[in-house]
């Protein structure tokens, strides 16, 4: 354990160093490891991400962990790692059960934070989180929620072709994130299936997602929901051994699933606009498919998770006869995040979207200007995941989103 993580160049030297310090190291971890990894190699960045320190409870696995995914040292303990003077940036990969209590220390030790999504388990601690978050601003600090799907190329290219208007009104927000590794129903009960750990299943998993896109391309926050949820397995196999949560293998006993399977709600923008929206775990064939089509009175953009370098545009303003969906690949310089990466044509990939993440939380953090999506953006959804738990208690009726 304990390499420096790459060779440093005279001109790394003049750029002062951001020592990064991560909680949890499974599969967000990995990704975000990845990212901070490979950042500084790829784009001009004011300051020079360091590799500090990675945390998690078991030491031989945790050192294992720093050896592999690249960081210079390892803890056991997470107050120990926000202590570190050489960690001024907390990156929180933990189920959600420990983002607020973590998150609030960091602040608090005066550090940057990156938090995993959903932001917290409870609209109460997403509220706390923010308050500090605000407060730390103050002293100079940055607070941001890891959405990372708004950092792909294609969707930030969609963005900004709303926002210049190329959709004219909007009318229909059409989303959907499906996944299927939950279908058999001996698949063991990992913490994502325990809502005191993850704090809803589908719902705050993959619909926190897909709420984030939407409201970020749209432009515009969600005014109300009416949803239903289901739990299609109810007891499943206890977990026998550890589990990053995606995989594991169970005993003999079962016990019960306390989050929802899937989540299937409407939603209406403040502008009139109306969404649909789906999250799944029981999508059989779909493996991580997030499809999202926004339709406006002047054309339709739609984007697949599973075609992730392209876009599909309709101008509505060009003639019947030859009008129609027609495919942009988004992999030109000119295009979001591309001007650090492979000459034109040549795509990017699901792990981009954290490189793109830590570029742009390096230069907020360097530029003192506060990050998007910000943990205010993050209580946000919060509350919408909240109003469609309440919704789908009372079998779909509309629930007001409430505002800050
Ligand atoms: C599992 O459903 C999961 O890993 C999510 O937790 C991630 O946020 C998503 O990017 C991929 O799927």
């Amino acid at each position: 354990m304990g390499q420096p993580q790459e060779p440093e160049s005279a001109a790394d030297q003049d750029r002062p160093a951001l020592g990064v310090g991560m909680v949890g190291y499974a599969f967000m971890g990995a990704a975000h490891s990845q990212g901070w990894r490979t950042v500084g190699r790829v784009f001009e960045l004011p300051m020079r991400p360091v590799l500090a320190a990675v945390c998690g409870r078991d030491g031989a696995a945790v050192r294992g962990a720093a050896d592999r995914l690249g960081w210079a040292a390892a803890e056991t303990d997470w107050r120990a790692l926000i202590a570190r003077d050489d960690v001024d940036l907390v990156d929180i990969c933990t189920p959600g059960d420990s983002h607020a209590e973590i998150a609030l220390a960091a602040l608090e030790a005066g550090k940057h934070v990156l938090c995993e999504k959903p932001l917290a388990n409870t609209v109460a601690e997403a509220e706390a989180m923010t308050a500090a978050a605000e407060r730390a601003r103050s002293r100079g600090r940055i607070a941001m929620t890891g959405f990372n799907y708004r950092r792909l190329p294609a969707t930030a290219q969609a963005r900004r072709m709303i926002a210049e208007g190329r959709l004219g009104t909007l009318r229909h927000v059409r989303v959907a994130y499906l996944q299927d590794w939950l279908v058999d129903p001996d698949f063991p009960l990992t913490w994502r299936l325990n809502r005191d750990k993850a704090g809803s299943g589908a719902l705050g998993d993959l619909g926190a997602h897909i709420v984030d896109l939407a409201q970020y391309l749209a432009g515009e926050e969600l005014a109300g929901v009416s949803a239903l949820t289901e739990t299609f397995v109810r007891e499943r196999p206890v977990l026998d051994g550890a589990s990053a949560g995606l995989s594991g293998s169970g005993s003999g006993e079962r016990g019960p699933v306390t989050v929802d399977d899937a989540a299937v709600f409407t939603g209406r923008f403040a502008s009139g606009a109306l969404a649909s929206f789906e999250a799944t775990r029981f999508a059989t064939g779909r493996k991580n498919a997030l499809r999202i089509e926004l339709n406006g009175s002047l054309g339709s953009l739609a984007f697949d998770l599973e075609r992730l370098n392209e876009l599909s545009f309709h101008d509505h303003t060009e003639p019947a006869a030859t009008a129609g969906f027609r495919r942009i690949l988004v992999t030109e310089p000119d295009h979001p995040y591309l001007e650090g990466w492979w000459p034109p044509g040549h795509g990017l990939g699901y792990e981009h979207s954290f490189v793109h993440q830590a570029r742009d939380l390096v230069r907020a953090i360097a530029s003192d200007t506060p990050a998007e999506p910000s943990f205010a953006t993050g209580l946000q959804v919060q509350r919408v995941l909240a109003a469609v738990e309440e919704s789908a208690a009372k079998n779909a009726v509309y629930t007001p989103v409430p505002r800050a």
